[in-house]
């Protein structure tokens, strides 16, 4: 007997490559529908801190791909997390987001699409994507719950829209709300 989830989840990885187009970097796992096969698969791959610069897990709910383009995303956007520096904070942080996913932990469970962490050199950024970035209540709902149940409170929140991303023209992507 396996113990079902709530919903079933895809496990992504992005393996940076320059010479393919963006799209065409991104791998699809796997599907997560039991609380057992999330920590088979878990003890099976590296956690992000092991992957190489450029990388990037993604963890969404099965049928929407980890990216603005999708349907259930492009209305959304995004809690950015930055993570400096340490490799256990970055595993703990995402792992613990995973659990908080799949658990079902906020009360708006249904708006959330799924998490990404990309590990860059400049810094490591973990983020939750959200379906509707014009729900105002959803989105700081989830964003208290993120700072409060990950002990964030000295970490800087931000929530950015895709449609922000996918227009930018410099490096950066501005912020329509900051916890
Ligand atoms: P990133 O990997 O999100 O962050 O975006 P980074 O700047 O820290 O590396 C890097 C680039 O990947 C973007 O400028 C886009 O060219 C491409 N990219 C990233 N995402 C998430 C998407 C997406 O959802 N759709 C498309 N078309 N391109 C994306």
């Amino acid at each position: 007997y396996k113990h079902p989830l709530e919903h079933v989840w895809t496990l992504w990885y992005l393996e940076n490559d320059r010479t393919k187009h963006w799209k065409d970097m991104l791998n699809e796992i796997t599907q997560i529908d039991s609380v057992e096969t999330f920590w088979s698969l878990y003890y099976t791959i590296k956690t992000p801190s092991e992957l190489k610069i450029g990388c990037d897990y993604s963890m969404f709910k099965q049928g929407i791909k980890p990216m603005w383009e999708d349907d259930a995303n492009i209305k959304g956007g995004r809690w950015l997390i930055t993570v400096k520096n340490s490799k256990v904070v970055l595993d703990r942080l995402w792992l613990d987001i995973l659990l908080m996913m799949v658990g079902e932990t906020f009360e708006h469970a249904s708006g959330i699409c799924g998490a990404v962490v990309n590990i860059r050199a400049k810094s490591n950024k973990i983020s939750v994507w959200t379906a509707d970035g014009s729900n105002e209540n959803e989105i700081l709902e989830i964003g208290h719950k993120l700072k409060m149940l990950l002990h964030l409170q000295s970490h800087n929140l931000q929530y950015q829209l895709h449609s922000d991303a996918m227009a930018k023209v410099n490096s950066s992507v501005k912020s329509v709300y900051t916890l």
